[in-house]
């Protein structure tokens, strides 16, 4: 917490104490009132996104105070009474040798680590699995493609966000879906993104893993996270794509690896049943096939569920630095 205070954002929390404004630190994987600062780290490029973040913030806040005094004293030191006679000095070599070398070495005290951080995000290590998310106008559809799982995520409107309160689960406007991706814990996830082909540019963006990616018809992008911390990681659409831009959420949660594959079986299960179903000439068996589908798929909510319920009484999600804690 300390160090948050210390380092990250000095600038915005300087502001905001100006303004006698409260200032509240993110929680981990959503926004939460009155924030300032980045929601809590919880991948590796994450992390190193705050660290750069603050670095570069330190820079900022140390030229803006330094330029300040500067112009303070100028005004003290050189106005006209107090300096009645100005200099007619128009060139001094040290000084302007001085003031092109100390920005360049500036910049270059800023690109290194930048280029440091593009190189983690762009170089991918090996996955251990791969997740594939397409955007549609208003929606989004996740696929497990080496499994064979697909589902399409939308958001829950207040009637789902009740359904889910009357379970004592999190709800977040906006935020909560009908079908969260999963992925088990301090695994690589490769995250390939692409657009319906006849659809606009949306953008598959989890600020908690730093991942934030065009989706584009037509093309395949990707990114990568490893989620460190267990619990739901919300994103949205960051490509204005029309009326419901604002309403095609994205929640990805994080579990213990057990569950995962516990979810993972019923889903493969629910697929199997899906695609007999669908290959079935008896329309009674068909039935029998369909029914037997969507117990399974009931049966893999009800395992996202029960890991929903424990993450909730483990951590309570607003208002608390648990990128701290995660530490
Ligand atoms: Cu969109």
């Amino acid at each position: 917490m300390l160090r948050r205070l210390l380092c990250s954002a000095p600038a915005a929390a300087f502001v905001m104490l100006l303004l006698g404004a409260s200032v509240a630190w993110a929680a981990m994987g959503q926004p939460s009132p009155g924030e300032m600062g980045f929601q809590g780290a919880a991948s590796p490029v994450a992390e190193e996104i705050h660290k750069f973040y603050d670095f570069v913030n330190i820079i900022i806040v140390a030229i803006t105070v330094f330029v300040m005094l500067l112009l303070l004293y100028v005004m003290y030191r050189f106005n006209e009474r107090a300096n009645p006679t100005p200099s007619k000095v128009t060139h001094h070599t040290i000084l302007e040798v001085a003031w092109t070398v100390v920005p360049i070495l500036i910049l270059v005290a800023i690109a290194i680590p930048s280029f440091r951080l593009l190189n983690l995000q762009y170089s991918y290590p090996k996955a251990d699995l791969t997740l594939k998310a397409t955007g549609y106008q208003w929606y989004w559809e996740h696929a497990y493609p080496e499994l064979g799982i697909a589902f399409e995520t939308r958001m829950l409107d207040d009637a789902g966000l009740e359904e889910l309160k009357a379970q004592s689960l999190p709800a977040v406007r906006n935020l909560s879906v009908d079908n969260e991706v999963i992925v088990p814990v301090n695994k690589v996830v490769t995250v390939l993104i692409t657009a319906a082909p006849d659809g606009v540019i949306h953008d598959w963006t989890i600020p908690g893993f730093g991942s934030k990616v065009d989706a584009v018809p037509g093309r395949v992008t990707s990114t990568w996270f490893k989620p460190t911390v267990e619990g739901v990681f919300y994103g949205q659409c960051s490509e204005l794509c029309g009326k419901d831009h604002a309403f095609m959420p994205i929640a990805v949660r994080v579990v213990k690896e057990e569950v995962y594959a516990g979810w993972v079986d019923a889903m493969k299960q629910a697929n199997e049943v899906g695609k007999a179903a669908g290959a079935e000439k008896d329309k009674e068996k068909r039935k029998e096939l369909l029914k037997q589908k969507k117990d399974l798929l009931e049966k893999a909510k009800g395992v996202v569920r029960q890991a929903a319920l424990e993450q909730a009484g483990v951590r309570k999600f607003a208002k608390t630095d648990d990128a701290t804690q995660a530490k």
